[in-house]
């Protein structure tokens, strides 16, 4: 079934309260304070079956120019606008203010309805009419119907009522596909069952029993039960006014202005881009960091807002804006704002949101223009792949495109999956839909090959690089599925090649380098050394050769673990060396110590050789140094 809610509009005693409740018998206000001022302070709900079968929902807004804050909240998420405008007055301040209210959030469609015309002759009536048509020439009320009432009387109310059935008719439904979202206009405590939430549900649909978590806070709470005008039912969605009943949730611990939706599902920011529209009233330009109120949804912050491509902004112009927010709130794109001024409260102008998660901006940017200009005029496709574009090498998951784009789920994956098969994206973690664009694939594999190339270059006599080594030095951002994956890639195409557990370009061949056998005779020349072997200078000299050729021979060795690095300029051949730690095992084993003379003795090398090694078994763990005598460490004796 489709659900409709209409809100009242219009100044402050023309009858929006009286009007409601001639339509519904429903008395909207509730507070002490509102019966004593006879006004309304609060929003006021009900509804209203109409001939033909569907349910309005009604919110009654307060016309008090010091309540338009709770104007706008109850304004946002309306299909139907009622424009109230009581005859013996006619438009008023907050007439014009709530008029532009609905026009800045886009309100699509609506009627006026002059209202007390018990109190005023036939004449006077004409006149109201016609001032009427001069204030919604210009606006989407320019062709809405005009209906005149008198609650008192009743007169016109039946015509009222075929009317708004007319326009609910007309009201396209909306989908309850996309991400259940509910703005929270009214917190209170019913006896016996706890804390209650009222909103409308903007989108999506939820279920009693489901756990919802309130945002900016975080607390979660279950459903203990949902009512939808007045009646307990299962399930609330998109288009219905809904009390939420939360279990685990005190009443203190929500506010107006703050959200429900399923846990994990959305997050609140305090940075938003938007274009916004400057209305014509202003008396001067909008300048950069102007500090005003931002109202979105039910909640209301104070924004810094930063002019994105111009100095000022002039009355009646827009233009892409950067508001920085003092306290969280939670909005998608296409969601509409509101500002109103914060030194003269009055609204100033407002827009659609287009980034709810965007990076701080540098003003005067083309690039940020040319981005802003494609989420508020592209399609969704596009705005999506803008987002993946800008996450870099590190990409999306579907729960994260959900938070930056007004788009159901479903549509969501659907171009995700057109994109992945047209290698726009690739996928990297099928469970959570996780893509990075294929510019940054393709980049990731071009610093592959540069890597490869550069150590390669940096050590001739390796025959490759491990994939784990690779992988430390690619940015750390980049997924470890996302790298076997290109990995894989490279090698299927050949341009890469595993060998054993090494990768290497296909044109590297660690023999190519080793025309002269050099890197046998190396290592016979390092293992006939024994204890007292020769290091790469004395080599390179001896063989007249490069020593850094004779250097990176003895590097691939100690890689392959063919020599043993024992400091820099001493590397011994693997035989030797495991036979003298055998030797010192025993020894100590036996006698529990060793001084560095008898450990000399026992290697009969020269102490250039000597030092370096104890002090090295030191190093690995294997011996203890006390004194000027060394022991076994604990653990190495078996
Ligand atoms: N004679 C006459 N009086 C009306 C009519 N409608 C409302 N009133 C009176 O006008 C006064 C204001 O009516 P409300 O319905 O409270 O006005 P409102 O627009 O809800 O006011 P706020 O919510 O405070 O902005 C009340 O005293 C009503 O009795 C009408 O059609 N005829
Ligand atoms: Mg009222």
């Amino acid at each position: 079934m489709k659900h409709v809610i209409l809100g009242t509009a219009g100044h402050i005693d023309h009858g929006k309260t009286s009007l409601v409740k001639a339509l519904t018998g429903v008395d909207t206000d509730r507070l002490k304070e509102e019966k004593e001022r006879g006004i309304t302070i609060e929003l006021g709900f009900t509804f209203l079956d109409l001939p033909s079968g569907i349910r309005l929902g009604i919110v009654d807004v307060p016309g008090h120019e010091r309540f338009v804050k709770h104007m706008v909240a109850g304004a946002w998420g309306i299909d139907l606008v009622a424009l109230v405008i009581a005859a013996d007055e006619g438009v008023m301040p907050q007439t014009k203010e709530h008029l532009d209210i609905c026009t800045l959030l886009k309100v699509k469609k609506g009627l006026v309805i002059l209202t007390k015309i018990d109190l005023v002759d036939r004449e006077l009536l004409d006149l109201v009419k016609e001032e009427v048509s001069d204030a919604i020439k210009n606006t989407f009320l320019r062709e809405a119907p005009v209906v005149a009432v008198s609650s008192t009387t009743g007169e016109g109310i039946p015509q009222l009522i075929s009317v708004l059935d007319d326009l609910s008719e007309e009201v396209e439904a909306r989908s309850s596909d996309g991400l259940f979202r509910l703005p929270i206009d009214r917190v209170f405590i019913m006896k016996g069952f706890g804390t209650v939430a009222t909103g409308t549900v903007v989108s999506g649909k939820i279920t009693s029993g489901e756990t919802l978590e309130v945002l900016p806070s975080g607390r979660e709470g279950k459903i203990r039960n949902i009512h939808v005008y007045n009646q307990s039912v299962e399930t609330a969605e998109a288009g219905q006014r809904a009390a939420i009943n939360l279990q685990g949730i005190e009443t203190s611990d929500i506010n107006r202005g703050d959200v429900l939706a399923r846990p994990k599902t959305l997050t609140a920011t305090r940075i938003v881009d938007a274009y916004l529209e400057y209305l014509p009233g202003s008396q001067k330009p909008l300048k950069n960091r102007a500090i005003h109120r931002f109202h979105t949804g039910t909640s209301l912050a104070t924004a810094s807002i930063y002019l994105i491509d111009r100095d000022e902004l002039s009355p009646g112009e827009g233009g892409f804006v950067q508001m920085r927010l003092d306290r969280p709130i939670v909005a998608l794109p296409q969601d509409r704002f509101v500002l109103r001024g914060s030194s003269i409260i009055q609204t100033i102008g407002g827009g659609v949101i287009l980034d709810t998660h965007p990076e701080k901006h540098k003003r005067f940017s083309e690039k940020v223009v040319s981005d802003l200009t494609l989420l508020k005029d592209g399609s969704g496709e596009e705005a999506l792949g803008q987002h993946i574009l800008h996450s870099g090498i590190g990409g999306m998951s579907l729960d994260d495109l959900l938070k930056r784009v007004a788009m159901a789920p479903d549509e969501v994956q659907a171009i995700l999956r057109g994109m992945i098969e047209k290698r726009e994206l690739i996928l990297f973690d099928s469970e959570r839909l996780k893509v990075v664009d294929f510019s940054h694939y393709q980049g990731l594999g071009e610093s592959v090959l540069t890597q490869l190339k550069e150590f390669h270059v940096r050590s001739p006599m390796k025959s490759g690089l491990l994939k784990e080594e690779l992988r430390t030095k690619l940015p750390s951002e980049v997924d470890i599925r996302l790298f076997h994956i290109l990995i894989s890639e490279l090698i299927q195409t050949g341009k890469i090649v595993l060998e054993k557990d090494k990768l290497r370009l296909p044109e590297h061949r660690v023999a190519s380098s080793d025309e002269k056998g050099l890197v046998k005779k190396v290592e016979e020349a390092v293992l006939k050394g024994e204890l007292q072997p020769p290091s790469p200078r004395e080599l390179a000299e001896l063989w007249s050769e490069e020593e850094k050729a004779i250097q990176a021979i003895f590097e691939h060795l100690i890689h392959e673990g063919i020599l043993v690095k024992i400091k820099s300029g001493i590397y011994f051949h693997r035989a030797p060396f495991e036979r003298v730690k055998e030797e010192l095992i025993r020894f100590l084993k036996t006698n529990k110590e060793i001084t560095t003379p008898q450990f000399k003795e026992m290697t009969a090398a020269s102490r250039k050789y000597v030092i370096p090694l104890i002090e090295y078994f030191d190093q690995i763990k294997l011996t203890l140094r006390l004194g000027d005598k060394r022991v076994l460490r604990a653990g190495k004796e078996g």
